[in-house]
């Protein structure tokens, strides 16, 4: 079996890096996009006897092909076709960071929101309702986190491990047999 893949994206500055390295830790090297100034982060998460592939995109507001940024996370999330994407949003902006979030639902691919800054959001008497939130969404698992304190790293842990295992790469079109 091929390891299992999964990609980071959101919106610029909501805590996807801090996220990559605290999945990833000391393992993650750094490669180039190909004929691109942008970066691409590539690590390995283990955990509980499974090794995943992550990669830290670019932050984007859409996946419209506009900037170089938004280029990189639609082609990576489109054609390398990640097992699950991991959301990162700011639960201090949610509707802002919900747009993309509906844009990657529309790829098929199975989403993990992160929802990043809760302390932030808490200092501003933001709550957020993580359950409800979750089924609004089809009841895709909504993981609050404070990932600069280290909070809710080992719940996207396990939520990451949940996910790969349910869920079968699937190629652009593929028949889904059942
Ligand atoms: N207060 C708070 N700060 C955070 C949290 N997570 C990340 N940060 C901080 O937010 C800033 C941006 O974090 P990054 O991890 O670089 O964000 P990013 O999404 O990778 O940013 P881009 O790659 O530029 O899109 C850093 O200063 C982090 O320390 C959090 O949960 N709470
Ligand atoms: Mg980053």
């Amino acid at each position: 079996m091929t390891m299992p893949l999964i990609a980071l994206a959101g919106n610029p500055n909501t805590g996807k890096s801090t996220i990559f390295n605290a999945l990833t830790g000391s393992r993650q090297h750094v490669g180039n996009w190909p004929g691109k100034t942008v970066e691409k982060k590539e690590g390995v998460l283990r955990f509980q006897n499974q090794s995943i592939t992550v990669v830290d995109l670019p932050g984007t507001y859409s996946l419209s092909a506009y900037s170089l940024e938004e280029q990189i996370a639609r082609d990576f999330i489109v054609h390398d076709r990640p097992h699950v994407v991991v959301n990162v949003v700011d639960a201090t902006n949610l509707e802002r960071n919900l747009y993309l979030t509906a844009q990657i639902l529309e790829t098929g691919i199975p989403i993990i929101l992160a929802l990043n800054m809760q302390d932030l959001a808490a200092a501003r008497g933001i709550t957020v309702d993580s359950a409800h939130l979750s089924h609004l969404l089809d009841g895709l698992p909504v993981i609050p986190m404070a990932a600069s304190l280290g909070q809710g790293v080992p719940a996207l842990k396990q939520a990451i491990i949940q996910a790969v295992t349910a869920a079968p790469a699937t190629a652009p079109g593929a028949e889904v047999v059942v």
